[in-house]
């Protein structure tokens, strides 16, 4: 599942990444873990030998989107970002005077500047692919996939040319997978980060408040977060955040906020194995069954997949251990079909 950060040059990507990867930064890739109280609670109980969090994959390593004279884009920046699962947008809300191409801070512009491009790169295809599904379409047989992409093209075209996003339009599973199979930008989920100056993190300025409420409309998660101030908390000893924090009028770090945001546009949701040696969050995609889980685990695991033990967190979390719940009766067996919920407690019976 991969992250690609982008936004114009010292928008402040490089901070925010440094932030989310609590300091421990490796080049331009790196496995973030997700904040989860849940899991937090799950290790304290347990106690294992080790325990491992979920991560999502953050790139820092695409190429800045471009202003001035040139196009926003690079052909390099479209092929990078195209392989990205989720793009997290670092908008520049604080005033800088090394910040090229637009000397006065206007988040709103540059937002809707490289969402007005995205359609545009996207429609470019479209309706190149349009062109050439014409002169072969008469050859091809009704219920094709060259069928299914013309007539869902050519339903989608009039509404992009508005500048509506693809992500922003109902999508049945074939269309989803033809969205995905171009990588079309604009169907892909976002996740816009408002880089406000330090003084306005804890309350951000009223029109980017409002535009964060648009966009949750819409579906898109959005918030404000100082990405500079948000580097040095991640710096510190975790005993001494809290009054760093503090002194911004914040309480809990944003990088916190921005991959639990991450996480949920990436349709995922997090099943635990509370093991002494291993106690792990693993990440599902949103709707996977018990066999998914297992093979998420291990393949191993699923090809001898015979039961699935599952244990709601909040019965866990009233039981006080995975001993107690299953005493007091709150483990269900599962089989191979059985849809995973958010937070479970898993432990697969297997025949390996
Ligand atoms: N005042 C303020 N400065 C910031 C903030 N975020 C980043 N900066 C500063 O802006 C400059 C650029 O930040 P980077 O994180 O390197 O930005 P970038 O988008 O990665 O920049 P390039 O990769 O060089 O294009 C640095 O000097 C940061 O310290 C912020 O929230 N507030
Ligand atoms: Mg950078």
């Amino acid at each position: 599942m991969k992250v690609g950060i982008i936004g114009f040059s010292q928008s402040g990507r490089s901070s925010l990444y440094n932030a989310a990867a609590l300091g421990e930064a490796k080049g331009d890739v790196t496995a973030v873990p997700v904040p989860d109280e849940r899991f937090d609670k799950i290790v304290a109980q347990v106690q294992p030998k080790k325990a491992t969090p979920a991560t999502v994959m953050l790139h820092d390593g695409l190429e800045a989107i471009q202003g001035g004279a040139q196009k926003l884009f690079s052909k390099r920046f479209l092929e990078q970002a195209r392989k990205m699962d989720v793009l997290l947008h670092v908008v520049r809300a604080f005033d800088s005077p090394m910040a090229p191409y637009h000397d006065d801070v206007s988040p709103m512009r540059d937002l809707e500047a490289v969402d007005v491009e995205f359609v545009l790169a996207d429609l470019a295809i479209i309706e190149n692919r349009l062109e050439r599904l014409e002169k072969s379409l008469d050859r091809k047989k009704p219920g094709t996939t060259d069928y299914l992409e013309d007539a869902f093209f050519k339903r989608i075209k009039d509404s992009m040319e508005e500048g509506k996003p693809i992500r922003d339009m109902e999508l049945d599973e074939e269309e989803q997978k033809i969205v995905h199979n171009h990588q079309f930008l604009s169907g892909k989920q976002t996740v816009i980060a408002f880089n406000v100056a330090e003084d306005e993190a804890a309350a951000p300025p009223e029109a980017i408040v409002e535009k964060i409420k648009e966009l949750a409309a819409a579906g898109t998660q959005a918030f404000a977060v100082c990405a500079s101030f948000e580097e040095e908390v991640a710096q510190l000893d975790a005993e001494d955040q809290p009054e760093f924090l503090e002194s911004a009028g914040l309480t809990q770090p944003g990088s916190h906020r921005m991959i639990a945001a991450i996480y949920e546009a990436l349709g995922l949701v997090t099943f635990f194995t509370a093991g002494e040696n291993d106690t792990r969050a693993w990440p599902l995609r949103k709707g996977s069954t018990a066999l998914k889980a297992a093979g998420t685990i291990h393949n191993d695991i699923a090809k001898g997949f015979i039961r699935a033990e599952v244990v709601h967190y909040e019965d866990w979390l009233a039981a006080g251990s995975l001993d107690a719940a299953y005493k007091d009766g709150k483990m269900h067996l599962e089989g191979k079909d059985h849809v995973i919920e958010d937070g479970d407690l898993l432990h697969i019976r297997n025949k390996s």
